[in-house]
Order: C-alpha cells, then sequence, then structure tokens
C-alpha cells in the first residue's frame, strides 16, 4: 500500500525555536513553508537527506489556534512538542482509501483534503493503528521543490 515514509510530523510550540534546532543546531535544510488554515498549522519541512533525495523528511508543525488539532496536542502533552504524526506517501490515494477502508481502518475524511505543496491528505484514526496518527499523502506530481 505505501511507498515510504514521507515525513515525520513535530509538533512545535514556538516555529522559531525549533527551526533554530533542526536546521541550524541539527543542520538539516529548510524546504517548504506553508500556513494551512483547514488544518490549523503554520508548517516548515525539513529535508534530511541529500538536496532532491530526501530520506524522509522531518514536518514542523506550530498552532494557529490552541483548538487545532496540534494546538490539543500540545496542550494534552503538558506544553510540549513531539511526534504528533508519522506520513506513509502513496501513489494512489483514491485506491488505498479504498483498501484500508475495506480492511476495517478508520480514516478521519469521508474524501482526501489538501495537504502540504498541494498534497492529498488523510489520516487514520489513532485509535485503529495502535496509538498512533497515521497520515497518508499522495504528494503532486513535483514535490516540495
Ligand atoms: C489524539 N490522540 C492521539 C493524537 N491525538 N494519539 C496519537 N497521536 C495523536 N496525534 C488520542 C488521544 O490521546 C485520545 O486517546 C484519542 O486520540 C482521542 O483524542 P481526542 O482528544 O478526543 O481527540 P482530538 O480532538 O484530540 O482529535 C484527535 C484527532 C485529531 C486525531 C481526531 O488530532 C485530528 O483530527 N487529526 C487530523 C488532523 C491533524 O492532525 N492535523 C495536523 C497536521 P484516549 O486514549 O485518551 O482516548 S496537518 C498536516 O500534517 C498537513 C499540513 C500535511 O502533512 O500535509
Amino acid at each position: 500500500l505505501f511507498v515510504c515514509i514521507d515525513h515525520i510530523g513535530l509538533a512545535v510550540p514556538d516555529m522559531d525555536e525549533a527551526l533554530r534546532l533542526h536546521v541550524d543546531v541539527m543542520g538539516w535544510r529548510l524546504l517548504h513553508r506553508e500556513q494551512n488554515q483547514e488544518q490549523g498549522v503554520d508548517e516548515a519541512m525539513l529535508g534530511t537527506g541529500a538536496q532532491g533525495d530526501e530520506n524522509a523528511m522531518i514536518q514542523l508543525l506550530a498552532p494557529l489556534s490552541p483548538e487545532s488539532a496540534v494546538g490539543k496536542f500540545i496542550e494534552k502533552n503538558g506544553g510540549r512538542g513531539g511526534i504528533q504524526h508519522i506520513a506513509y506517501r502513496v501513489a494512489d490515494m483514491d485506491a488505498v482509501d479504498a483498501t484500508l477502508r475495506e480492511r476495517g481502518a478508520t480514516l478521519l475524511y469521508p474524501a482526501p483534503k489538501s495537504g502540504t505543496g498541494g498534497a492529498r491528505i488523510n489520516f487514520i484514526h489513532p485509535k485503529s493503528t495502535g496509538g498512533v496518527l497515521l497520515e497518508i499523502t499522495e504528494p503532486p506530481a513535483a514535490p516540495h521543490h
């Protein structure tokens, strides 16, 4: 079903501080910035591999409001950040969506929504994955560059 791990989503209370840590200290490259109002996030995508050949990405997610999914996650986590989701890349969202439903997974949205860089995204509820929020993402034809 899945092509690879597309990215790991880290909830961060403070985007500037998180960028200093991950870019200035860790040395990852900033690939993409975006605000997604529907998801309630300010997002920074970081490259972890050689230029243009990412070995999965790291996605920093700062909440746009306390009521957003990431805002609630941070609140429940005592105000600290943490791993909010893991995103599996798929090549054919509609086929994978149908297969997952057939196999009993609980998808959050009836139809895919808009994600980073124009990706099509959906989520599998943590209650049907053993406690981890899983995103499935079909990147646009020319992702992130
Ligand atoms: C909640 N739970 C989690 C969790 N969030 N478990 C693992 N990872 C998470 N991130 C657990 C709670 O602890 C609770 O377990 C149960 O799920 C239900 O929690 P809840 O508090 O009732 O539910 P909510 O209101 O926190 O909602 C959880 C839900 C929400 C997954 C439905 O976070 C959601 O809609 N997520 C999808 C959207 C999203 O995450 N957007 C941000 C990334 P107990 O055992 O206490 O019942 S946007 C993004 O990533 C885009 C930009 C992209 O990549 O392209």
